[in-house]
């Protein structure tokens, strides 16, 4: 028997990965808020994965944090802003052996948790997979995409990729997972921000190619000063064909101000210019759209940070 993958965070991506591990017979938990929480999941069936427009339901069995188990595989699904204070309450049941798995977009949240844990391994995830809510307890597959999974302080690949593989969890080790997390953190920042500020698809950043080309100029050279080249390579190149390819999208940050819901800026557009104010340097046009967007999330009730 495999060892039990306990999720923490029943929304998209947490789902998204229940339900497809409980599918290949992998034993899962998951890890809900709290006791109404627990109790609104256990009246129900249990998960549902919506893929194609088929809808089929799983029966994971629910837990909340106190729950007396303890934890040797945990895959931290929760909002990057969320993850450090979620894991903190599992803190008493994670072993020394435990090892967690931290699917949060941007970069911050893992370093955070990670200085929680220092006899923990982290493994950091960066996914390309697309998922939403269209109700409680289930989940659109709304994207295939794929997940690089590595571990900076060790590059050995852990054995159970196979539980993965036998989910048919599109996957790949990267021995440089780093340079993945700062890659995707520079796309988001040159698309994100402005979808926001122009209220626009992702293709409405055709008619905004001057502050797209500048904003694309910085982020370079701040890959550059943190000595990530290879996520600076052709950035511009990359950031414009994925406007092209994803023109009819939304992107994710547009998508959560029109929801009103809080955004990751704090660890896109934020963890950015800190990492350029940890180097002395000034990144104008950068700071710039922080402060815009920050000024409309302020305007529109929503947490700044
Ligand atoms: P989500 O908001 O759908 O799900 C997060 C879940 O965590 C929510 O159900 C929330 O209630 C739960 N949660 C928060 N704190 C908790 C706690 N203390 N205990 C238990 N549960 C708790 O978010 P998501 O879309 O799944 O995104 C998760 C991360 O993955 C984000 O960093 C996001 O940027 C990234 N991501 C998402 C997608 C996607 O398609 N959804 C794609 C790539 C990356
Ligand atoms: O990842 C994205 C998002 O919307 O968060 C893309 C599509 C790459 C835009 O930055």
């Amino acid at each position: 028997m495999s060892t039990t993958w306990h999720i923490l965070g029943a929304g998209s991506l947490g789902t998204l990965w229940a339900t497809r591990l409980a599918r290949a017979g992998v034993p899962v938990r998951l890890i809900l808020r709290d006791q109404a929480r627990l109790a609104s999941y256990a009246s129900g069936e249990g998960l549902t994965l919506v893929e194609q427009g088929i809808a089929r339901t799983y029966r994971v069995t629910g837990e909340t944090p106190d729950s007396p188990e303890p934890i040797h595989r945990l895959l931290v699904a929760c909002k990057a802003y969320d993850a450090p204070g979620a894991v903190a309450q599992l803190q008493h049941r994670l072993g020394p052996d435990a090892e967690l798995i931290l699917l949060q977009n941007g970069l911050g949240s893992q370093d955070a948790v990670a200085a929680q844990l220092p006899q923990a391994r982290c493994i950091f995830a960066s996914s390309t997979e697309g998922a939403f809510r269209d109700g409680d307890w289930r989940v659109v597959f709304a994207g295939h995409g794929y997940t690089w999974l590595g571990d900076a302080a060790r590059p050995t690949a852990p054995l159970w990729l196979e539980d993965l593989q036998a989910a048919a969890i599109p996957h790949e080790w990267s021995t440089d997972i780093l340079t993945r997390l700062w890659r995707k953190l520079a796309l988001n920042c040159a698309i994100n921000p402005l979808t926001v500020l122009y209220q626009c698809r992702n293709g409405g950043l055709q008619a905004h190619q001057c502050e797209v080309a500048t904003l694309c100029a910085e982020l370079t050279e701040l890959l550059e000063w943190c000595g990530q080249p290879a996520a600076a390579l052709d950035l511009h190149g990359e950031v414009q064909r994925v406007i092209q390819a994803t023109a009819a999208n939304y992107s994710s940050m547009y998508q959560d101000v029109a929801n009103a819901r809080r955004t990751e800026i704090s660890y896109l557009l934020g963890y950015a210019c800190q990492a350029a104010a940890r180097h002395r340097r000034v990144l104008p046009h950068l700071q710039q759209v922080q402060a815009r967007l920050v000024e409309l999330l302020v305007a529109r009730r929503l947490p700044r940070d």
